[in-house]
């Protein structure tokens, strides 16, 4: 593919279009055809490089989905498809316009602020970050009312696709106590998609199902779903977007002249930012998620333990993780690998337990940089334009072939490629 940066920005932007459903865009044809929330609010970062509008549509059209108790849920099935499982029968909320259960990351605070700074249109611009503004705030309390019971400033998730890193070795440990008995018989879709070997295994899937029946079970009263779980894992990364989304949501909410949002917010960032330090480990240069239900801390070495470059940590905590970086980039080719590739458990072409992610490296090396880490930010950019050239618009990639894995024609990863290339 071209290196040409006009080019490869029109490749990026005819990506984008593809799969623009109207209002909402899936993530890519085949193997996911609904909007995804994460996959969203990035995608508008990307679509505001040429349509601002668009852009703010992108995430109106997920806010317009959110739950009455401020939940914003992963997956919106606005149009029927039986190509992915779980569809929305299995999910079963009985939502006006079907949606999943769970949620995901919270990216949303985040990509509204960057949007609102970067907008040429003003007046959208605060239109938008004003109607928008009280719904994030409001998904923001659900996390820390339904996610953080006993007030410990962190939020746990209680289902690996919450954390978005569906498969990783985070969850292994946890995962042993989930059980699979009494699950549905069922067919799954994704690897019919895409090739088994790049995607979770049947005991993972079996688990994940578990879960969502369990819940279901439970009515999905997010009151509720919290203590009946058997996984409840505090993900540095998961928090730590939470974290930067709660700040500048809070910055914005001050711009606007919202004074009570702007300081829930800055309060729950900072007890948040004075919690997460606990996870931090030493040994590993990076943070490591904690199994609530035991109170250990879990000694697998991942990308989620970098992402809190993007939040409000010690600057030496985020040189630390830049020197983590570095030792990693000794071992692969391209970076950032979203396993330690010295982890026995690393797996080069599976998911979440090794390939790279355009959208972790946008928001590590974002995070990097303000933290002036700006070499290795650089590096972090430089190997996610080179994994383009070489082979296109992936899903994600094996760290040490570049071999594209997944889906193809990917959303989110053109949107970041946007991102890079402004
Ligand atoms: C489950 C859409 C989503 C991403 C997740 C990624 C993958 C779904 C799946 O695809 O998860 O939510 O079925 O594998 O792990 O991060 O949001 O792109």
């Amino acid at each position: 593919m071209t290196t040409d940066k006009a080019a490869l920005r029109n490749l990026a932007i005819d990506v984008l279009k593809e799969n623009d459903q109207g209002d909402y865009t899936i993530p890519t044809k085949g193997l996911y055809p609904f909007q995804w929330n994460w996959d969203s609010c990035l995608t508008a970062l990307g679509q505001a490089h040429f349509d601002e509008a668009r852009a703010w549509q992108e995430i109106e059209t997920l806010f317009a989905h959110q739950w009455p108790d401020g939940m914003v849920p992963h997956i919106v099935f606005h149009v029927y498809s039986d190509g992915y499982f779980p569809g929305p029968d299995v999910w079963d909320t009985k939502r006006p316009t079907a949606t999943s259960g769970i949620t995901q990351p919270a990216v949303a605070g985040f990509a509204v602020k960057r949007l609102f700074e970067r907008a040429k249109d003003r007046a959208l611009a605060e239109e938008k970050a004003r109607l928008l503004l009280p719904k994030i705030d409001k998904w923001h309390d659900w996390f820390y009312r339904n996610r953080d019971p006993r007030g410990e400033g962190l939020v746990a998730i209680l289902h690996p696709w919450e954390a978005g890193r569906d498969n990783s070795v985070d969850w292994d440990e946890a995962f042993e106590r989930v059980p699979t008995d009494g699950i549905t018989p069922y067919t799954r879709r994704d690897t019919q998609h895409a090739d088994p070997a790049h995607r979770p295994t049947k005991a993972q899937y079996d688990r994940y199902l578990w879960l969502v029946e369990k819940f279901r079970s439970l009515g999905w009263d997010n009151t509720r779903l919290h203590d009946a779980s058997p996984l409840q894992v505090i993900d540095p990364g998961f928090n730590a977007i939470l974290l930067r989304a709660c700040a500048d949501l809070a910055a914005l909410a001050e711009t606007l002249g919202e004074t009570a949002i702007a300081a829930a917010n800055r309060a729950r960032a900072e007890k948040g930012i004075a919690a997460l330090d606990a996870l931090w480990s030493d040994s590993h240069g990076l943070y490591l998620c904690k199994d609530r239900t035991t109170g250990r801390l879990i000694d697998s070495a991942s990308l989620g333990g970098m992402l809190p470059a993007l939040a409000d940590i010690p600057a030496s905590r985020a040189a630390a993780i830049a020197r983590t970086i570095e030792r990693w980039s000794a071992k692969v080719k391209f970076i950032v690998p979203s396993q330690d590739p010295d982890d026995p458990r690393f797996e080069a072409k599976r998911y979440w337990r090794g390939p790279v992610w355009l959208v972790t490296n946008y928001m590590i090396a974002d995070g990097l940089a303000a933290n002036g880490e700006s070499a290795v930010a650089e590096q972090i950019r430089g190997s996610s334009l080179d994994l383009i050239t070489q082979s296109g618009f992936a899903e994600y990639y094996d760290p040490i072939t570049a071999e594209p894995c997944g889906g193809g024609r990917f959303t989110w990863t053109a949107a970041m490629v946007l991102e890079f290339l402004a």
